[in-house]
């Protein structure tokens, strides 16, 4: 009888071998598919705005029409103060016609752009032939077919990027580990929650900060840091400049606390903001609420609201409200311009200061840190 029942021992440990391996792969297996044609559609299209179980990280658009669009963002900039070193890579669906004229090809094709230590600029655009996004959870992968660009989600909360891109010289990785919880504009990722930053714009942030390792070869030369590193997606049902007047966005650190901002003046005169800001892992503030931040430009050229030919201050003030920890003052100065050539947009390393003021406790300075910001504008 012994032997059977060895067996049967041996048997019953082999069946629980799939339960394990189920059960490790758990934060996967809710994960979906999504195939991304390379040719825009003529139909409708069903756009989500209200966050399902799909969760943050699936595309929200289908199928992808001529005044849609659909994307995902990752950037990883240098934490130390001495270099600007810095790498952004855009996965796009989108026309031409849907994002800012003809500035991309399309519909589906990757933007990226990078700065080595001492802020000499690269960019490249890259089309694809179609795209395959898996996306559940805190987690997602995506293939941009034939571009040589791709992500994935190693653990949960953790994205690679992996390149092998010989037509544009670039190869090598960019991962992040996610440091503070994913949000939505308007609160924290959960099902139900608004995903509109403001009026036909969708906005998804899944890593507002983390730890980013980038280790690439762009035309043979190295370029290899660590900093802060970032992801969201975003996406609409109209045209981008049907909507949008100007904005400003960025993520940094100070102190102890990650931030992210978003300020846009919206076509219809409105201000529509978010404020996010993380500290040892937690979200103190993630809201909508119009009283939650403000964002103005500052020093030089700090016309507010922006228009193209005052397009590039030397930074920005940043207020924060936090509920629990006081009021939070951001000031970024911007020591590298990232972008080159577009009239409408520009984008910036920064080095952040800043103060937090509690009742009880007065004013204290706190760390600096850095940031990577941008700014819309489409006023004449
Ligand atoms: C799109 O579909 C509509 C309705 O079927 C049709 O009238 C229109 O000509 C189509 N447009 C293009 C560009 O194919
Ligand atoms: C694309 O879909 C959106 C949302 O359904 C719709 O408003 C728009 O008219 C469509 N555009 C085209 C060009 O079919
Ligand atoms: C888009 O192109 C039109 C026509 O050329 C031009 O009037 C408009 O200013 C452009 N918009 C942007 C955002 O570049
Ligand atoms: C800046 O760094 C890049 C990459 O190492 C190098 O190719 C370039 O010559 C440098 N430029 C200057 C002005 O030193
Ligand atoms: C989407 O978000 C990224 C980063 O948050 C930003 O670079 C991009 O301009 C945004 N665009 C739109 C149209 O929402
Ligand atoms: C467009 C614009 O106003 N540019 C100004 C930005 O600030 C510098 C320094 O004051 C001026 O020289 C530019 O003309």
């Amino acid at each position: 009888m012994a032997p059977r029942s060895l067996l049967q021992l041996l048997f019953f440990y082999l069946g629980l071998i799939p339960l394990a391996l189920a059960l490790v792969s758990a934060p996967h297996s809710f994960s979906k598919e999504y195939d991304i044609p390379g040719a825009v559609q003529n139909a409708s299209s069903r756009v989500q705005f209200t966050a399902s179980a799909a969760g943050p990280e699936a595309p929200k658009i289908h199928p992808l029409n001529a005044s849609t669009f659909d994307w995902w963002y990752f950037d990883v900039v240098s934490t130390d103060p001495t270099s600007l070193a810095s790498v952004v890579v855009v996965f796009y669906t989108t026309t031409p016609e849907a994002f800012v004229n003809g500035t991309l090809p399309g519909p589906v094709v990757i933007q990226m752009w990078a700065s080595f230590p001492n802020g000499t600029l690269f960019s490249a655009n890259i089309e694809a032939e179609s795209a395959t996004v898996t996306a559940g959870g805190t987690s997602s992968s995506g293939v941009w077919h034939g571009s040589g660009f791709r992500w994935s989600s190693p653990r949960p909360s953790e994205y690679s990027i992996t390149i092998d891109a010989p037509s544009i010289g670039v190869e090598g990785t960019i991962d992040l580990k996610s440091t503070s919880p994913g949000h939505y504009p308007c609160g924290p990722i959960a099902v139900g929650q608004n995903m509109q930053v403001a009026p036909h714009i969708g906005w998804a942030n899944s890593v507002p900060d983390s730890a980013g390792d980038v280790l690439l070869a762009i035309g043979g030369t190295k370029l290899a840091f660590k900093g802060a590193g970032y992801h969201d997606k975003n996406w609409s049902d109209q045209p981008f400049p049907t909507n949008v007047d100007s904005w400003y966005w960025g993520h940094g650190s100070v102190g102890p606390y990650s931030v992210v901002w978003f300020d846009v003046l919206g076509l219809d005169g409105v201000e529509y903001v978010s404020a996010y800001a993380a500290k040892d892992g937690k979200i103190v503030v993630a809201s909508c609420g119009a009283e939650s931040i403000r964002v103005r430009p500052t020093g030089r050229n700090s016309t507010y609201p922006p228009t193209i030919s005052s397009r590039r201050p030397d930074g920005y003030h940043i207020t924060l409200d936090l509920p629990e920890d006081g009021v939070l003052k951001m000031d970024v100065v911007n020591s590298a311009s990232l972008v080159e050539g577009v009239p409408i947009y520009a984008r910036f390393i920064g080095r952040t200061s800043g103060s937090i003021t509690s009742i009880g406790e007065g004013e204290r300075n706190l760390l600096a840190g850095v940031a990577l910001s941008e700014q819309f504008t489409m006023r004449a």
